[in-house]
């Protein structure tokens, strides 16, 4: 990226996520009994009073909120706020009786279909795709080691500028996204690049909360991925780097210690193992 007029506005990704959000997850909004719509917006409705008795809250900071929720919408950015500030502890409650590997959350950049590379392969990705080499070889297996063929790992990454393809123009559609399939002994192994830290949006509403505030906006190096098996709870996770400076940090605060890899150095780039154990439905 050189140009500023080539750099993707947090509007642009907002609009991609928010479109993405309502064409595959918006579906069963209507589906929730009155009396749980009452219980949790009355008690989201008291810890806002609560903040606003205890802090006086003024006329122009409330104002300012006013102006600033009006601004996510119309940057489409609730998908990023809500994954950022949130999506963590949806994911923290809806896991907690796992006994097979831990997640994290999804975020807003997922998209389903990615291309099939079979058992072993090469995630698309541009001719001189910046980044080292990075191959990882796994296995899925059920809870308690059965081997899972045929369970599917679909990986999706940033690419060096901390861009997501399909959320950012000028990059081709799948790019550095992909679906792996495990083989009879559930045996998988994808080759990629290393994932570069990334900074989410600043340019729109989300990037002013974070200025406002004298946050940063950085989440460590991550790979994601969904794995999936059939009679097993699908998984999703992502993948971390040791020594990256936000892993303690992350804005997203989706870091655990059991999703940090274990990378070697290996001819000019790395190698890492990594394995999946999955819950049954
Ligand atoms: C991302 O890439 C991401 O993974 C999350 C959780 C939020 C914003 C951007
Ligand atoms: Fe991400």
């Amino acid at each position: 990226m050189t140009a500023a007029h080539h750099l993707p506005t947090a509007a642009g990704s907002g609009a991609s996520a928010t479109e993405r959000f309502k064409t595959d997850k918006s579906g069963n909004a209507g589906d929730t009994p009155a009396e749980r719509v009452d219980l949790l917006a009355r008690e989201v409705l008291e810890a806002v009073h609560a903040t606003i008795r205890r802090q006086k809250v003024t006329y122009d900071e409330y104002n300012a909120l006013k102006a600033w929720l009006i601004e996510v919408g119309e940057a489409g950015e609730w998908p990023l706020f809500l994954d950022v500030w949130v999506e963590h502890v949806v994911e923290e409650v809806a896991t907690e009786h796992r006994q097979g590997n831990k997640g994290t959350i999804e975020g807003p950049y997922y998209a389903p279909d990615a291309p099939d590379q079979g058992h072993r392969g090469v995630v698309p990705m541009r001719e001189n795709e910046p980044g080292t080499p990075l191959t990882w070889t796994g296995r899925v297996m059920s809870v308690d080691g059965e081997a899972l063929p045929g369970a599917t790992v679909e990986l999706w990454q940033a690419d060096a500028d901390g861009l997501y393809s399909q959320f950012a123009p000028g990059i081709p559609e799948w790019n550095l996204r992909a679906t792996f399939t495990a083989d009879a002994d559930g045996r998988f192994e994808i080759r990629t690049i290393r994932p570069a830290p990334y900074q989410i949006p600043t340019d729109g509403p989300c990037g002013k909360l974070i200025a406002a505030a004298g946050w940063h906006a950085w989440r460590p190096a991550h790979l994601h991925v969904k794995v999936s098996a059939p009679g097993h709870e699908r998984l999703t996770a992502q993948l971390y780097f040791p020594g990256d400076q936000h892993n303690d940090d992350d804005i997203a605060s989706a870091v655990k210690p059991e999703l940090m890899l274990d990378p070697r150095s290996h001819g000019d780039g790395e190698t890492v193992s990594y394995d999946f154990l999955l819950d049954r439905a």
